[in-house]
This record gives structure tokens, sequence and C-alpha cells, in this order.
């Protein structure tokens, strides 16, 4: 395993590379270009501004999350051909700087969804939770309330003002567009890309739907085991790779993230390693690393990651707030830091007691 930690940029994190250099064991800065929509080219004196700032650290760069995907690929419209072939610029571009894996989601409209950003836990510190029966039919006031905690300068990914903007228009696009013509406009997109990435040796690793099922009326694809084993035979392409969102998974209680490890490790390009804690009611909270505070198995996630003998990128994925910090909702710096070491923690023991 290499620990990596998502890094927003200069300007657009309050973290810096300096600041992550302090965590034990971090090799890998998880990036990408917030300041583009989705559909431009990702240029190569931009990928080398960044790039010249992450190496000056000793960091590696070769993961990137996310270069999101153009509406218009998903719901499958006559110009999707260009966007796809500016995505194909984009792959080349980013694959001069080492660049190997692209997570990327397919989400439609929303990428995460959470009800509420800062919910206090028991500890007295805060955490992203998802209040299902406020997901219901109109999607104006959660996507109000996520714009108003952009901080200026911190933008979400995903959740781009310009796009949030447009919601009524965006609903009217995706009518029609059914859960079976979304796995098509997915196949489609990914059949296109992949000539391109076997010649740079680039792997797309989609990321799974979170929540995992379907919000607002829009289809939701990578939510359990068989969407999975439908997408990775559906492009049974070794470049066509996941990246597995252990807290996007676990919000449903009948997926085994750690059983998703074992049986498609050779195909995880990338991990999240993130816990929940689920309520009866169905609503769920994020909570810290540690395996007894939530439900999503993380000790049995990281053992699962460890017998598979994972060479990849894992990042911790959201944390808490905690200590004050004032941070983007999920990025701050002490959360992460702590289930960095909680991971590293598990591992260690595992490689000494390696038979
Ligand atoms: C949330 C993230 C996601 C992820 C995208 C990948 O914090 O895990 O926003 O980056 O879905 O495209």
């Amino acid at each position: 395993m290499q620990m990596g930690f998502r890094w927003f940029g200069s300007g657009n994190d309050n973290i810096t590379l300096a600041d992550i250099k302090q965590i034990p064991g971090v090799t890998s800065i998880v990036w990408a270009l917030h300041n583009k929509m989705p559909g431009e080219v990702w240029e190569t004196h931009e990928i080398a501004q960044v790039a010249q700032e992450i190496k000056a650290y000793g960091f590696t760069m070769e993961v990137v999350e996310s270069v999101n995907i153009h509406d218009d690929i998903k719901i499958g419209l006559p110009s999707r051909d260009a966007h796809i072939a500016a995505y194909k610029q984009t792959i080349r571009n980013l694959n001069e700087f080492g660049v190997k894996v692209i997570c990327y989601n397919f989400m439609p409209i929303f990428d995460w969804t959470r009800t509420e950003l800062f919910f206090p836990l028991e500890d007295g510190s805060t955490a992203l939770y998802y209040e299902k029966d406020k997901i219901q039919d109109d999607p104006t006031e959660m996507a109000e309330y996520i714009l108003s905690k952009q901080q200026e300068g911190n933008t979400f990914p995903g959740w781009e003002p310009e796009r949030m903007a447009r919601l009524d228009e965006l609903f009217a696009a995706y009518q029609g567009v059914t859960k079976e013509h979304l796995w098509d406009n997915l196949k489609y997109f990914l059949e296109a890309l992949m000539p391109v990435c076997r010649e740079c040796g680039v792997v797309m690793a989609i990321h799974p739907d979170d929540p995992p099922w379907d919000i607002f009326g829009l289809p939701r694809l990578i939510v359990d085991e068989p969407a999975i084993k439908r997408l990775l035979t559906m492009v049974d392409d070794p470049h066509n790779c996941l990246s597995l969102c252990s807290g996007s998974f676990s919000a449903n209680p009948e997926n085994n993230v750690a059983d998703m490890v074992r049986r498609y490790s050779d195909r995880i390009a990338f991990g999240h390693v993130r816990n929940v804690r689920h309520y009866p009611n169905g609503d769920f909270s994020e909570v810290s690393h540690r395996d007894c505070d939530g439900h999503s198995g993380i000790l049995d996630i990281m053992t699962a990651y460890h017998e598979c003998g994972f060479t990849g990128v894992i990042r911790p994925d959201h944390g808490r707030h905690i200590w004050g910090e004032q941070c983007r909702p999920g990025y701050g710096l002490y959360d992460r830091a702590l289930g960095i070491m909680y991971m590293w923690g598990i591992w260690d023991s595992l490689e000494r007691n390696k038979k």
C-alpha cells in the first residue's frame, strides 16, 4: 500500500504540502485541477505548475481525483463525442506527468450527497451526515444548503456553482435517462477511452455512487457488488477499474466492502478508506476511522487489502472536524491524519505477523 492524501491545491486548500509532509508515511498526493469545468482539456502548462509544487516535496502524483465527466456524456447527447475527444487529450496530457490512475464518477447531476455537513457527534466533533427523509422530491433546498457552506475559494468538487445554478435545466435534460441508458452511456464512454488508456498505461477508476442508491429520481449505477461485476465485465479491460470507496458502499449495510476487496483486488486501482455509522431509520453519519466507531468494518477492509498484497494508493477519505479546525467539510488535516495513523497501525502489525 502507498499512502495518499487528497490536496485541493494552492489557494484552494488551507492545508499545505508542508503540513502533509509531516504525516507519517504519506508518499502520494491525490490532486486535481479544481478550477476546470467538466469537458475542458487540462493543458500541460497547467498540470506542470501543480506537478512542480508536488514534486518539490518529494511526493508522487500518480492518482488524479477527479477529471469530471460532462453531463452530455452521461445523458448520451450527440455532443458527447467532442467531450470524449477532450477527455482523451486530458488523459494524454496527464500521462506526460506520470499520472496512472484517474478517479472519476458517473453520478447524474450530484456527486456525494449529504443533508448536514457539520453534524455534532457525541464527542464534540462534527461530521457529514445523511438524513434519509430529507432527500425526497425537491433537490433545491439540499443543493442550496451545500453551496452555502462553500467557503470563499474552497470549492467542492462536483458541486460547481455554475452547474448548480442550472438545476432545473439539468433535471430536464436527464428526463427519460433510465438506469439502462446510463449503463449504455458509461459503456460507450469507457470503450471510447480504452485505446488511449492502453496506449498511455492509464487506468480509469470509477468511484461508487454516494450514497449508493437513487436520489431525487436520478438513477445511480455503482451501488453494490452486482454493479461492480457488471461494470468490470461490460468493458473487460484491465484499464477499466474501481476506486473502491469503503464509505460510499458501506452506507448500505448490505454491502460488505472487505469481500469486495477480496473479490476484485486485481481491478481496484485506488482505495478510499472511511467509516460510516448506520442508524436504524436508514440515516448515516461519518465517524472516525476506528473500527468500533462505525459499521464499515475498517479492520476487515485493511486486512483484505493486506491479504491481497495491494500496492496501489489508499487515502483516508473524509474525516470529522475536530479541535476547532476550520476546513472544507470532510477534508480537515487532523482527523484524516489520525485516520492515516490508524491504517498504518493495522498495516504495520499485519506486516510484522506475515508468515
Ligand atoms: C467525496 C469524494 C468524491 C469523489 C468523486 C470522484 O469526498 O470521495 O467527491 O472525489 O466522486 O469523482
